[in-house]
């Protein structure tokens, strides 16, 4: 016996590694699970720009792309029902929290660059997300909110 035969149950153990991926794949194949939606935001200096006003239900990552010089990112919520941009703005940062439902994540990206991860999220039809920036340039300086870094989309 040289020192690289395999023993019966070795082998074993390998025949399961080279075919648990195949395996998986047809499991995969067979349920109809499918990839989740791209979305990628885009931000500038002091918004975000061409939001859809819809998107579709279900799995989705998001991503941010900062078009802007300065550094931008971009907070999703999930407003409870019947919330809006409009009474987020009213109530201001961060007395607006009670108008949010669930908080998904944030990315933060430097400026001319895209966030290097995504976020992940089941999109909920019939509701409104909220996007914002609540970022300052200077520690003295407005919030990018009140310069209108705020946005939000409908699920359908
Ligand atoms: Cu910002």
């Amino acid at each position: 016996m040289t020192r690289f035969s395999l023993t019966p149950l070795a082998a074993g153990v390998w025949a399961a590694i080279v075919l648990s991926p195949a395996v998986r794949v047809g499991a995969a194949a067979q349920v109809g699970v499918r990839e989740p939606a791209q979305v990628t935001i885009v931000g500038n200096d002091y918004a975000f720009v061409a939001v859809p006003d819809t998107v579709a239900a279900g799995k989705t990552l998001l991503s941010f792309e900062n078009r802007g010089k300065v550094r931008h990112e971009m907070s999703v919520t999930l407003f409870k029902p019947g919330a809006t941009v409009e009474q987020a703005l009213q109530l201001g940062f961060p007395a607006a929290q009670r108008l949010m439902d669930r908080i998904i994540g944030i990315l933060v990206v430097k400026p001319g660059d895209t966030s290097g991860g995504q976020l992940y999220v089941e999109l909920q039809p019939g509701r409104r997300y909220m996007l914002v920036c609540t970022l300052k340039d200077q520690p003295d300086a407005q919030p990018h909110v009140q310069l209108g870094m705020i946005a939000s989309f409908v699920v359908r």
